[in-house]
């Protein structure tokens, strides 16, 4: 573990795949931190005041600043704990790619799920955005180095990643999503079981059962009723 002087909080909410995000940095640096679960239906004083902007989880403080943003918390861990567990690659091409994917993965594959959820896209849509995340393993992961994209150890896009090894378990079975097969996209099908078994993982990420609970209390908001 990191010295337990390092004066950090996570606000964070169990089922946000972005609140994941923050938690398994932390957690694969191994930086001591306080959890601050928030009630996202009535916000806390210390959300509406670290966030005030999206009013939104996580917010990672360190000695008393706010910081807000998934990716944005997840790079900030990166450079403020260099040492242990290296997320982002040393190349700059390498790492305006794990850029360009978070970015991929926040925009394009969460906007269809979230889409799907509502009866909004269709399932190939999501297959296509699938197999374009297959495309960027093939390109940037070296399969006979391990099943990340960081290869045996997960790097930064692999903890952007990471949330939805069990949001797209969960979207199937409460709302009939079909995955990809393991024909159509090998390394992600790896990808995501490694990281159901990773340690971190498995202290960062809820349980497929857990979620699906979560998404059948909540279905009626995703869509839109
Ligand atoms: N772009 C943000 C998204 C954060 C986000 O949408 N958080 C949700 C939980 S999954 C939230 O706090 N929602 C509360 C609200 O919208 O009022 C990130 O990457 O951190």
């Amino acid at each position: 573990m990191a010295s337990s002087d390092q004066d950090v909080t996570l606000l964070s909410s169990w089922a946000s795949p972005f609140s994941m995000r923050a938690k398994l940095a932390l957690l694969l640096k191994g930086i001591e931190h306080e959890d601050l679960p928030q009630d996202l239906g009535n916000k806390s004083k210390i959300l509406l005041e670290s966030n005030p902007v999206h009013k939104k989880v996580p917010v990672l403080i360190h000695k008393g600043k706010p910081i807000a943003e998934s990716a944005i918390i997840v790079h900030y861990i990166d450079e403020v704990w260099p040492g242990t567990s290296p997320l982002l690659p040393k190349d700059a091409f390498l790492r305006a790619e794990h850029r360009f994917w978070t970015d991929f993965i926040d925009k394009k594959l969460l906007d269809c799920l979230m889409r799907f959820m509502r009866g909004d896209a269709k399932n190939e849509e999501f297959i296509e955005n699938c197999e374009l995340l297959e495309g960027a393993f093939t390109k940037l992961g070296n399969e006979e180095e391990g099943p990340f994209f960081g290869g045996v150890r997960m790097s930064f896009l692999d903890v952007m990643l990471a949330p939805y090894a069990v949001w797209i378990p969960g979207i199937a079975g409460v709302m009939g999503l079909k995955p990809a097969s393991q024909e159509q996209c090998p390394r992600l099908h790896n990808f995501f079981q490694a990281v159901l078994a990773h340690p971190a993982a498995k202290l960062a990420l809820p349980t497929v059962e857990a979620l699906k609970e979560f998404l059948v209390a909540r279905s009626a908001v995703y869509r839109g009723k």
